[in-house]
């Protein structure tokens, strides 16, 4: 059945019923986007619309953020930056200064914390612009350990080591961040990049957290070191900002296994055509 028509269309269904013509029905269904497949499509195409406002809304807020730091920071006398470019960032120095901050936060809310391997070029050093690098990083990370420590949960302090790797050409850098986390399941994996979507509710929850104190102490953790989880913004977020950059996000789950993640971000020098604001 039809889910929303304008009146038009009811007028025109009305005519074509009484001129007991079904294809004109049908054709009426069907143009008007509401009837089965097309309902789906219609939702699909709002989905986009929205996806891409809110995409356009963040890199613009990014574009600007960039421009006015850089700004302020150009008077800022710091060695090895000029603006908020850090000439020589030390990339396995930034990720395990995020490592540190989201192993904390999993062993607050979850007792232990899976150990991160770093490998690949280990001393790549170049210049670049750590910010956005300060906000993906610390997402990518936390989706990592929860999926490691929920997949675990009857053997929280035997987990699998999280690999990162790191590999550095001329052109970009891409990580390659991998859990031992059991994957997404087939029905999410095109949904984890959606806005709102979220599995927070979802998930295996300690039982103590269904109880008032259980709250409690979610909210004090959450009061002091941030959420594990958000309201499903963390991942888009960080989508929009690698692309915008000239860069991706992409992942592939091994469903039962895990997940790996590529991040892939253009150098601010690149030979090739790179960095935009
Ligand atoms: C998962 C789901 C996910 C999202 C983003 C990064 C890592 C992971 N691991 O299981």
């Amino acid at each position: 059945m039809p889910l929303f028509m304008r009146s038009s269309s009811i007028a025109k269904l009305v005519r074509a019923i009484s001129s007991d013509d079904h294809k004109d029905i049908v054709d009426t269904i069907m143009a008007e986007g509401s009837f089965g497949e097309n309902a789906q499509q219609k939702h699909i195409q709002d989905e986009k619309l929205i996806r891409s406002f809110l995409d356009k809304m963040l890199t613009s807020r990014l574009g600007i953020w960039i421009l006015a730091a850089h700004h302020l920071a150009l008077h800022e006398d710091k060695p090895a930056f000029v603006g908020i470019i850090c000439t020589r960032l030390f990339l396995k120095k930034i990720i395990e200064k995020w490592v540190d901050f989201t192993r904390q936060l999993c062993e607050h809310k979850y007792g232990n914390a899976p150990r991160v391997r770093i490998n690949g070029h280990v001393a790549a050093c170049f210049p670049f612009i750590s910010m956005p690098l300060d906000y993906i990083l610390p997402e990518l990370l936390k989706n990592a350990m929860r999926a490691t420590m929920e997949s675990h949960f009857d053997t929280p302090y035997n987990v699998p080591d999280i690999v990162i790797t790191i590999a550095n050409n001329d052109i970009d850098l891409i990580l390659r961040i991998s859990d031992r986390g059991a994957g997404i399941p087939h029905d999410h994996v095109d949904k984890v990049t959606d806005y709102h979507f979220t599995t927070a509710e979802a998930s295996t929850q300690d039982p103590r957290m269904n109880t008032l104190f259980g709250n409690l102490v979610e909210m004090v953790n959450r009061a002091q070191s941030g959420p594990m989880h958000g309201l499903g913004f963390g991942l888009p977020t960080s989508r929009a900002y690698a692309e915008y950059l000239g860069g991706s996000l992409t992942l592939q789950s091994l469903q039962g296994i895990g997940t790996d993640v590529y991040l892939r971000l253009k150098h601010i020098d690149g030979k090739e055509e790179s960095f935009r604001i």
